[in-house]
């Protein structure tokens, strides 16, 4: 699918309070603004219009908007993250998603992250994660099925999200981690596991053709350039900090 927009939000000085189940150390606030604007600009080099939103810093996870809607050309739907510290993120995205798409909305006892979505031309696939539950999926599959999609649930027992383990790199291939490799619910994917000890770079980016991965994985960058894409490759340490990535830190319609 070829975008043409990118929502982002700048993160706040307090990006360092969010959730974290990493031990890698605090995040510095500067270094993560450099780091977002590098990202930024690889975006606009994909031919991306990027919006940048304010830092909201009493939701010091709020930059991570991936996880607060799933778009797509049909309908943007406004997601109940499985973090109840997280909820208000969704609704800031609200007023901004509807001048672009008409709305649907994940409703209680239905949770949902964006970033346990993963969308394959007209194939869904939605983690059940510890954020992500069955009613969440359900309804999110309920909303794209009437645009013409179909869904699988993949269940999610290592990692925080589905695309902390699962991306998709082009034509119907997944980058993926050893774990998820042999997962009944991606049969119908050809599948590249990512090198032992590189798992963080499950979470690449594919944007109009190119991938964007995290730097510093060599052995996966390797296994990808047989794909004849171009790789840009990203310095994401601050957010890996916070459990997060190249996938969360945008909303790509
Ligand atoms: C969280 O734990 O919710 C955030 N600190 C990280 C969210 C990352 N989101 C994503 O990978 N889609």
């Amino acid at each position: 699918m070829e975008f043409t927009r990118a929502l982002t939000r700048r993160p706040a000085e307090t990006l360092g309070r969010g959730l974290t189940t990493s031990d890698l150390g605090p995040p510095d606030p500067d270094l993560a603004l450099v780091q977002f604007e590098r990202y930024v600009k690889a975006l606009e080099d994909c031919g991306l219009a990027v919006t940048i939103l304010d830092p909201l810093p009493d939701l010091p996870d709020a930059h991570f908007v991936e996880d607060a809607a799933v778009v797509t050309p049909e309908v943007a739907v406004i997601t109940r993250p499985g973090a109840e510290v997280r909820r208000d993120e969704a609704e800031q995205l609200a007023p901004i998603l509807a001048r672009h798409r008409e709305l649907a909305r994940i409703e209680t006892p239905g949770t949902l992250d964006g970033g346990d979505v993963l969308i394959v031309g007209d194939r869904v696939l939605i983690g059940i994660s510890e954020r992500t539950n069955g009613a969440g999926a359900h309804q999110l599959g309920e909303i794209l099925g009437a645009h013409g999609y179909t869904w699988r649930a993949v269940p999610v027992d290592a990692g925080l999200h589905l695309k902390s383990d699962v991306n998709h790199v082009g034509d119907g291939t997944l980058l993926v981690s050893a774990g998820f490799a042999k997962l009944d619910a991606l049969d119908a994917f050809g599948r590249i596991v990512v090198a032992e000890g590189e798992d963080y770079a499950c979470n690449t980016l594919l944007v109009n053709g190119k991938l964007l991965m995290p730097a510093g994985f060599p052995e996966t960058h390797r296994r990808l350039t047989d794909l004849g894409r171009e790789i840009v490759e990203l310095e994401v340490g601050e957010f890996r900090k916070m459990d997060g990535g190249l996938t969360c830190l945008s909303l790509r319609f």
